[in-house]
């Protein structure tokens, strides 16, 4: 396939990136304006490892076919404007369901269990000179557990909380049947009948700032609040004043709004553990996404067809209708 030209990212996975420069004749840009019009005229496809592309961007690569996007979530792609040119996007959904739910249960013991505060405690030497680390006010035992989003990553850290014998119930736009769990209309009655949401849901128009004020409060004094999904269906300023007054008790963020910038007010609020989006992030995860973007890429262009386009764009494939 070294006579299709495509696109990869300036930066990303470095196997993956190798891989693809293996495979195709690879340009590596860190942007559209510095190729010249031969060069985006050339290119076949766009090996998205994480840059936002949209209508301007299509339009400055006429003769694309495929965006191949390396991680389930999608926002940074403005798939409709894909469909509208005919470009498939694919993403690499599945391969990473555990990795990501693996996380999770960490991101919520050790906000819970005070682990990452415990462990400094030590390093510091306090444990020698001040006495045992206080007991931790929460306590995973006896807690309802919200998910928000129960799709391939909820359903993963739902079969990994049933070892914990808590209670769980998610909210989503439509049941789900294959779900043994308590369904919530709404996510104002999912929130108001949990004290811990956890919320993996996509980033999308209807999500935005979904997870507000009035939510954190319905959450409650004990509540906590565990964001795996995307910044973006977060008030952060909302949520750093309800852990700063006590509305709720404390939040584990592995995602944020505008990253890599994390608010202020969420690093100097005490009760948050906060990653650096790293839920999919070993060698092992990040090697297989990147070996679905590649497949995706081979196979659209030695059979025409993709493994896993993004939904707004399947209906290319033909069969069925644009979502
Ligand atoms: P998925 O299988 O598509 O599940 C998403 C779930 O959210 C679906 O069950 C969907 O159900 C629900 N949903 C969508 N829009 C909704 C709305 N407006 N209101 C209520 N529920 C809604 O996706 P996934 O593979 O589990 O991934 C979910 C998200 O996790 C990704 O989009 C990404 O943002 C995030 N993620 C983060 C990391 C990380 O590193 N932190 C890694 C991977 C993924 P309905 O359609 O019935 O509403
Ligand atoms: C990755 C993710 O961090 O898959 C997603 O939606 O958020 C993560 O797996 C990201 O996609 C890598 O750029």
């Amino acid at each position: 396939m070294k006579d299709i030209a495509i696109l990869v990212s300036a930066r990303g996975h470095q196997t993956t990136r190798d891989r693809l420069f293996s495979i195709f004749d690879a340009i590596s840009i860190a942007s559209l304006e510095n190729m010249t019009t031969d060069e985006s005229g050339s290119v076949r496809a766009v090996a998205s490892l994480f840059d936002p592309l949209g209508g301007s961007q299509f339009d400055q690569l006429p003769n694309l076919e495929i965006v191949a996007s390396f991680g389930v979530g999608y926002d940074h792609i403005d798939a409709s404007a894909a469909a509208d040119r005919n470009i498939i996007v694919t993403h690499t959904p599945s391969v990473l369901d555990d990795e990501v739910a693996d996380i999770t249960i960490g991101l919520l013991l050790n906000t819970i269990r005070e682990i990452p505060k415990a462990e400094a405690y030590l390093r510091d030497g306090k444990w020698a000179s001040s006495g045992p680390y206080p007991l931790s006010n929460l306590t995973l035992r006896n807690r309802h557990i919200g998910i928000f989003g129960m799709g391939r990553i909820g359903k993963a850290i739902a079969r990994r909380l049933e070892g914990f014998g808590v209670s769980i119930a998610y909210h989503n736009r439509s049941i789900v049947k294959d779900a043994p769990y308590r369904y919530a209309n709404t996510l104002s009655d999912l929130a108001a009948s949990v004290d811990t949401l956890i919320n993996v849901a996509p980033a999308t128009d209807q999500t935005s700032n979904a997870i507000n004020a009035e939510i954190l409060k319905a959450l409650g004094p004990n509540g906590v609040f565990i964001n795996v999904g995307r910044g973006s269906t977060v008030v952060e300023d909302d949520l750093a004043a309800a852990l700063e007054n006590g509305t709720i008790a404390a939040a584990g963020l592995d995602v944020y709004a505008d990253e890599p910038n994390v608010p202020g007010s969420l690093l100097s609020a005490p009760n948050t553990v906060l990653l650096p989006h790293i839920a999919s992030a070993s060698q092992h995860t990040r090697t297989a996404m990147g070996q679905l973007l590649i497949d995706n890429l081979v196979s659209w262009f030695e059979r025409k067809t993709v493994l896993t386009p993004v939904p707004e764009t399947a209906h290319l494939l033909g069969g069925g209708e644009p979502v």
